[in-house]
């Protein structure tokens, strides 16, 4: 897969894709990604890309055509249109499930806004889609496209270790992650839970999912409603709901 990156701080993002399991993935080969200077699409002397919102109104707006170049540049370049996502607090807030989507696909580009954001005219030309990651505002797209990059990075095969079991984890299996723990068996006093040290498999299996149900219940309760139940669910979680009804009454 190839990812592109429409930006005015490409550098910022080329190094951040550069390290650790991303940029590993990368040299690797399993995966492409590429970072693209929206400036370098200016066409006056002062190489500007933005400028203020027809209206009034607070604020600047990156003008459409040096975005509008920049698209038809890359989309020459790989000869063919890729799927063009606009990150955007309007957009429609991302879920693991499109996350696993977006990466079975040849080539998707991530345009980034600044200030205010983009002209309309963009939105309704080149967008396929628009992404938020949630309910607040940054100074620009950078990070969300970033964060979106490396959430569809390692649903590709090849870029997580083997052994790296990505189907047991949390927003894969529907529910919140268990508590995890690693040696020591007593730090600063508190002992790790003794089941996890029993080797007890399937009592070990019966609490993860128990502290699962529970922190999906306690922080996530709409989560349980699109829940595939598996066996003994229904009854963990009956307990649960009275135990959760007795600590919201002290
Ligand atoms: C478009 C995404 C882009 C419009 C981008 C700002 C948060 C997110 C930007 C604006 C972003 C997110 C209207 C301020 C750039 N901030 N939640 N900032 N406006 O995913």
């Amino acid at each position: 897969m190839r990812i592109d990156l429409l930006t005015l701080f490409p550098e910022m993002c080329e190094t951040v894709m550069a390290e650790s399991i991303v940029g590993r993935a990368r040299k690797k080969g399993a995966l492409q990604v590429c970072c693209h200077q929206i400036r370098d699409f200016a066409f006056d002397k002062h190489q500007r890309v933005d400028d203020c919102p027809f209206g009034g109104g607070k604020g600047m707006l990156l003008m459409a055509e040096p975005i509008a170049l920049c698209i038809d540049d890359l989309t020459a370049h790989l000869g063919r249109k890729p799927h063009m996502i606009y990150m955007s607090p309007q957009g429609k807030v991302l879920d693991q499930q499109r996350v696993k989507e977006l990466a079975q696909m040849e080539n998707i580009a991530i345009l980034c806004g600044h200030y205010e954001g983009v002209d309309e005219r963009i939105l309704d030309t080149y967008i396929d889609e628009q992404i938020s990651l949630g309910d607040f505002v940054l100074t620009g797209g950078e990070l969300p496209a970033l964060a979106l990059a490396d959430a569809v990075s390692r649903m590709i095969d090849g870029v997580l270790a083997e052994d790296v079991c990505f189907e047991e984890e949390s927003h894969y299996n529907g529910l919140l992650e268990y508590p995890h723990y690693t040696r020591p068996a007593v730090w600063r006093g508190q002992e790790v839970p003794p089941v996890l040290l029993s080797g007890h498999h399937q009592n070990i299996e019966k609490w993860r999912r128990a502290q699962s149900l529970w922190r999906t219940l306690k922080h996530r309760p709409d989560m349980l409603e699109k829940l595939e139940f598996q066996k003994g669910d229904a009854e963990l979680l009956y307990h649960l709901r009275r135990e959760l009804e007795n600590e919201k009454m002290e």
